[in-house]
């Protein structure tokens, strides 16, 4: 067993554990960052199933912390896709210098407080202990992947792949019989390109979702410049908008406007395309009469689109718009008037196993030559709850949360017993309710900002107390009650994994408005924490 020292260690190299490393080394600390891949990229690293692209407007899905570094570079399209961003995160690795400071293929294990030393033990599964003042998770919100336990997977002849661990070459599915199963944004763009090569391609739906147009195009000459030279609004709408990105909105209810304005407008958002739909009336969210009209109007696209009206009403989504992630995608509607896509609802005849030739349905098995799982991911705390993190006195992350969504912390940033460790992103913070670079760079400047101070105060540890872990709790609870999200049964609650429990732990409120609790937070020397 090897053991190594340094200030601060962290978990995975995405963008939170890219942008983490640059910000405390330029403060003088010695950082490793411990990536289990052999590449850095985070979940871009992984998904590489076809079609895959940020549903973000690309412009807005890079750092701007170095307006260097920004304008450095240009995207080719309105919707980067997987391969695009991944270069972009070794295009900032390399001008960055970072890869010397992270070590791949290596995996966090476990991790314990030592309260003797005040510092973190943390192990990997190379048999190394390293010892670091500050721990650091950047393992993102959707990145263990979901493979519901069907039974007989083994037995299966064909291929199989999850969409979030896609292989590194091409899958042909040329000449093959295809199944999907689930119609996330991962399903949704990836069935369009399967559905180019296979022979036969059949979605097998548990519940029917929203899919607003992408509408994506290759970005201009002069889009491109534009977006270099806006480089001071789109920074700035990283910190004042709700969501860390502008977006289209009329900043009023739909219930303010007649029928027919709603109609134009609606047109407008869906052909102009993308995540518009859910920022286009700004009380989507609260109010069940704005939600009905985006929702009816998303659902009389389908019938437009769908020619066979039983399939068409097989996909009409039944829940609040919006309270499960929009979908963004690209003729995906229009596959199912194709004579090889087939759609078969999971409603009343579910998956019983997994069979040699196929997949067994209550009501028959659906021959064929490959599986794709495209299940999504335990969201939120999965990543976290697969490490062994023990804080103080020996209490983990699972006692704490009580097995997974009884979350406590405080600010989605910091728990009571964990001092001096940090979730980038983390549970109860605004993260997927927001273009993800942003949540990420407001959360590393705080992190920074906070270590700053401990060290210039000489002090050795800051912990969140109780009494801070229980308001913040119940702060984000009253805001999500206060809204249509928990009436609706999805990732964000942990209802897509059968038996886990359910809870909402996302801070709903806003990122602007978030950004200004976490830093009145610091600007009065940390309230709510302890030190020593
Ligand atoms: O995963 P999902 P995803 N039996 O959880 C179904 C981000 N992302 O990978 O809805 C049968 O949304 C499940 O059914 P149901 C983005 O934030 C972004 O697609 O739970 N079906 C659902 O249909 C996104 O929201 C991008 O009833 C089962 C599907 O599988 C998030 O990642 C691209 C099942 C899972 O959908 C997750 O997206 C990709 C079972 N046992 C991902 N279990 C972009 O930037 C699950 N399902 C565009």
């Amino acid at each position: 067993m090897t053991i190594k020292q340094y200030d601060a260690v962290v978990i995975g190299a995405g963008f939170a554990g890219l942008y983490m490393l640059h910000k405390l080394r330029e403060r003088g600390l010695s950082v490793r960052v411990i990536e289990a891949a052999d590449g850095v990229g985070g979940v871009w690293y992984w998904s590489r199933y076809p079609g895959a692209k940020c549903d973000s407007d690309s412009i807005f899905y890079n750092f701007t912390f170095s307006e260097e570094l920004y304008k450095k570079w240009s995207w080719k399209d309105r919707y980067a896709s997987q391969p695009e961003i991944l270069e972009y995160l070794n295009f900032v690795a390399d001008e960055l210098d970072l890869r010397p400071d992270i070590q791949f293929s290596t995996r966090v294990k476990e991790a314990s407080f030592n309260n003797d030393i005040k510092h973190w033990e943390i192990y990997t599964d190379t048999d190394e202990t390293l010892i670091a003042k500050y721990f650091i998770s950047g393992v993102g919100c959707l990145s263990t992947t979901n493979v519901p336990p069907f039974e007989g997977s083994e037995t299966f002849k064909g291929e199989q792949y999850h969409t979030g661990r896609w292989p590194h070459e091409k899958v042909d599915f040329t000449g093959k019989r295809v199944v999907v199963i689930g119609n996330g944004s991962s399903g949704v763009q990836a069935m369009p390109e399967i559905a180019k090569e296979a022979k036969e391609l059949t979605l097998l739906m548990r519940t029917p979702h929203y899919v607003a147009e992408a509408r994506n195009h290759p970005l201009s000459k002069e889009d491109q410049e534009k977006a270099i030279q806006n480089y001071e609004d789109i920074r700035d709408s990283f910190s004042t908008t709700p969501g860390g990105i502008r977006m289209f909105t009329t900043g009023k209810s739909a219930t303010e406007f007649t029928e027919e304005q709603q109609k134009e407008t609606l047109e407008h958002v869906w052909t102009t395309g993308g995540l518009a739909l859910g920022s286009v009336y700004p009380d989507v969210g609260v109010n069940k009469e704005t939600n009905y009209v985006i929702s009816q109007f998303v659902r009389d696209k389908i019938d437009e689109i769908v020619e066979d009206p039983e399939k068409a009403k097989m996909l009409h989504p039944d829940y609040y718009i919006t309270t499960k992630r929009l979908i963004i995608g690209t003729n995906f509607y229009e596959i199912f008037n194709e004579d090889h896509v087939n759609l078969l609802s999971l409603k009343d005849n579910p998956i019983e196993r997994i069979v040699e030739n196929g997949v067994a349905l209550r009501d028959g098995i659906i021959e064929c030559d490959v599986i794709v799982y495209a299940t999504g991911y335990e969201a939120m705390t999965g990543s976290l709850l697969k490490i062994d993190i023990q804080g103080r006195d020996g209490q983990s992350i699972q006692d704490k949360w009580g097995d997974g969504r009884d979350v406590k912390t405080y600010l989605g940033l910091t728990m009571e017993n964990f001092p001096n460790f940090f979730m980038i992103t983390g549970p109860q913070s605004p993260s997927v309710l927001t273009n993800m670079p942003s949540a990420i760079e407001q959360h590393v400047d705080w992190i920074d900002r906070c270590i700053e101070y401990l060290e210039d105060n000489n002090l050795q540890t800051i912990e969140a107390q109780k009494i801070s872990e229980m308001k913040w709790g119940k702060q984000c609870d009253d805001l999500a009650n206060s809204t249509l999200f928990p009436h609706t049964n999805s990732w964000y609650t942990g209802a897509n994994i059968d038996g886990e429990q359910r809870g909402f732990v996302i801070y709903v409120g806003g990122l602007n408005n978030y950004k200004k609790i976490c830093d009145q937070v610091a600007d009065n020397n940390y309230e709510g924490f302890s030190f020593e």
